[in-house]
Order: C-alpha cells, then structure tokens, then sequence
C-alpha cells in the first residue's frame, strides 16, 4: 500500500569527499615529504626533503635528545625553496646522533622521539676517483634543474663484487644542471665497507627530485656514467581541492518541490593543488530507498532529481532556468561519475564552470533539488551523498 503524503520529511546531506587520483596531498602544505638520509660517511651526512610550499629548513642535531646544534641549507641560512639540502658535518664515528627537521617555522621530531641517524666507521681513504655525472633539466629540456636532488644507488648487476644496492647517497643540482659523485665514496648498506663495483656491468640508479617537485628517474650502467645521460624533470601535479560547507539541509519540504542553493547555502570549491583541474560529480549514496533519475523531468514516487552548476566565484545567486539548459546536461547521477565542461554543470549565465579550474582559484558550487512526487517512507530523513572528485584536464 503506497501512503501519499503532502510533506516529505527529508534531511539532504551533502558529502563531498576528496579524491585524488594522482598524489595524494599532504595534510598540512609545508610537512616535509620524501624525507632522505642520504651520504653518511664516518663524521657527516646529509638530510633532504620536499615542501609543497617555497620555506626555510634547517636540522637541529645532537649526540643526546637534548640536541643542541643546528645545521642550514647548504645554499644559505636564509634559503627558501621547494628542495631543501642540509649537510650534517664534523660528527663522530660509529655514533648514534638525534635530529629534527625544523622546515617553514614548524619542528618534526618524529613525534616527540627524534630521528636517528648513525654515522659509519672509519675507513682507510679510498686510492682514487671515479666520478659519475650528469645533467638534468626541467619539462622543457634546456633550463637548468638548479636546486634539484639527484639520489645515486649503485646496484650489483653482474654478481661480482659487493651484493645487492649500495648505501644512498645524493647530490645538489648546481646551476649548470650538474649532479656528480665520486663513486669510490659509495659504501654498503652496513656502512662497514666501500662498495665494490665492477667498471661496467653495474648500475646506478637515480632519481631525481626536482625545484618544483617534478621527478625523474633512470637507471645507468657504470659504463655509461660519466657522463650519464641527462635527465628531464616532468612535472608532478599534485590534486587538492577543499570546500567550505559539506551539507545542504532541507528538512521537511513539499512533494514535487524544487529547491536550488542559495547565498546562504552555496558551496565554495576551491582548487589547492598545484596545476589545472576539472571536477566530476556522482552521487555515491542515493539516500535509503529513494532513487535519483537521471532524467531532469523525472521526478517521481521516491525518485528525485538533483543537478548542480559550477559558476565563477563571483556570482551570489542562480535560478533554476540556467539548470540543463541543453537536456540533462547538469543532472548528477549514480553510478557514474560525470566530468565538467562548459555545458556539463556549466551554463549560459556565467563564463566559468568546474573544467580547467586554475590553482587557487575558487568556484561556486549550485545544486538544485527537484523532490519526489510522492514519498512512501514515512517521513523519513534521506541522506544523499554526493562525491566531487579532481582529475588533470
Ligand atoms: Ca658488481
Ligand atoms: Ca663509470
Ligand atoms: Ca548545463
């Protein structure tokens, strides 16, 4: 038995998640990333790492937790960058040190117990040189990567000499685009001995961490390192994106009514990632036993209709001749995830829509609601759930 009812009793829950389908952002934009202890040798060694953001870095260090000493950038007490490079020097042997990375202002100390680092032994001073190089430019393929890390590894590749993949070491690009590494420095991974390597036959395997971020990546025989063939950095975007309001509620409205946000109720998406980025919409949860159609005259008994628009930050308020103008172009559905365009959650009243949105750039988000004919649950609340998601255009 079907009961008809004048009011549907509904509460509309809007959940917009994030997802990120290339790299997942960091929670806070200036937290160190790609932390690397690279370089330890019997008295130093080096720690790098990545901010999303341009910042200062530097190390506090010690022999106890007390620490004690600070370390700077090698470019400069006072250096900013996305990069950041500090050589930890004139330690002890064999000796357990603490540290914390101190980037943007904020300290990490590995939540509250520092980082460890143990410096090798010493050695007798290898007799000669072996010095692989290279070059390594940005996506363009001719300006300098200054300011990136390249991170060397030698690897066993043909079953002679020390086993398996050395200790880490690294290099800062300089402004020519050159890395370079006296390969007779390398040790094992147990630090207790150089790494034996034969003239050709092994490899060394490099990655490279950009000035912005980018990456890059090859792998070398020994052969063939000096110089290595150089390297160009692609861009790595990061996808972000944050809104200022996750839900729209409704509460009790009338069958057949139509309803679409207002100033009060519009949601701001705002792109925090780093490069372009277009927004799908899909509802991932229809609310109990109500259905969306996703025809925009299809409002029926428990089914509904929900659109959405994208509009320029500018505009304050949008009416409901502007939803689906073409045919069900703004409708959002289940199911399926359906990616902004001009047209698509786009209109004729305003020139900006969810396609190509730029960094830092924000936008309207507008949802119209058309509620079903009739509701048989008994005034029930129904909670939809709609998912934004982020995608390189
Ligand atoms: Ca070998
Ligand atoms: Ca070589
Ligand atoms: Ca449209």
């Amino acid at each position: 038995m079907i009961i008809s009812r004048k009011n549907i009793n509904i509460l509309l829950v809007l959940l917009i998640l994030i997802l990120n389908s290339v790299i997942v952002n960091a929670v806070y934009a200036s937290e160190p990333r790609n932390i690397k202890i690279s370089n330890i040798s019997k008295d130093k060694f080096t720690v790098s790492w990545i901010t999303d953001i341009q910042e200062g870095g530097r190390i506090a260090y010690g022999n106890t937790a007390s620490l004690g000493n600070i370390a700077y950038d090698v470019r400069g007490e006072s250096f900013e960058g996305i990069t950041h490079y500090v050589i930890v020097a004139g330690l002890a042997s064999n000796t357990a040190y603490y540290y914390d990375i101190i980037s943007g202002g904020a300290t990490y100390d590995n939540s509250g117990a520092h980082y460890t680092v143990t410096t090798g032994a010493i050695l007798s001073p290898s007799a000669d040189t072996d010095i692989a190089y290279g070059q390594v430019f940005l996506s363009d393929g001719i300006t300098p990567a200054e300011g990136a890390i390249v991170y060397i590894t030698l690897r066993d590749g043909d079953n002679a000499g020390t086993s398996g993949d050395s200790q880490l070491c690294s290099s800062l690009v300089g402004s020519a685009g050159y890395w370079y590494f006296n390969l007779k420095n390398v040790r094992n991974q147990a630090l207790d001995s150089y790494f034996n390597y034969s003239g050709s036959g092994d490899k060394l395997v490099l990655n490279a961490r950009g000035p912005n971020g980018e990456i890059a990546s090859q792998l070398v025989d020994t052969s063939q390192d000096s110089p290595a063939s150089s390297m160009t950095l692609v861009l790595s975007q990061t996808l972000g994106l944050s809104i200022d309001r996750t839900d729209w509620q409704l509460l009790n409205i009338a069958a057949s009514s139509a309803h679409i946000t207002d100033n009060a109720t519009k949601i701001t998406v705002t792109n925090i990632g780093n490069g372009l980025e277009t927004y799908s919409l899909q509802i991932t949860n229809e609310g109990g036993n109500w259905l969306s159609s996703s025809d925009k005259n299809g409002a029926d008994l428990n089914t509904y209709v929900l659109s959405a628009l994208f509009t320029e930050d500018s505009i304050s308020a949008i009416d409901s001749t502007y939803v689906n103008e073409l045919a069900n172009d703004d409708v959002i559905l289940a199911g399926s995830s359906s990616r902004g365009s001009a047209a698509r959650f786009g209109s004729t009243r305003t020139f900006q829509n969810g396609s190509s949105v730029s960094s830092g750039e924000a936008r309207k988000l507008w949802l119209e609601f058309k509620a079903p004919t009739q509701d048989t649950t008994r005034g029930a609340a129904h909670s939809i759930e709609v998912t934004i998601t982020a995608e390189i255009p």
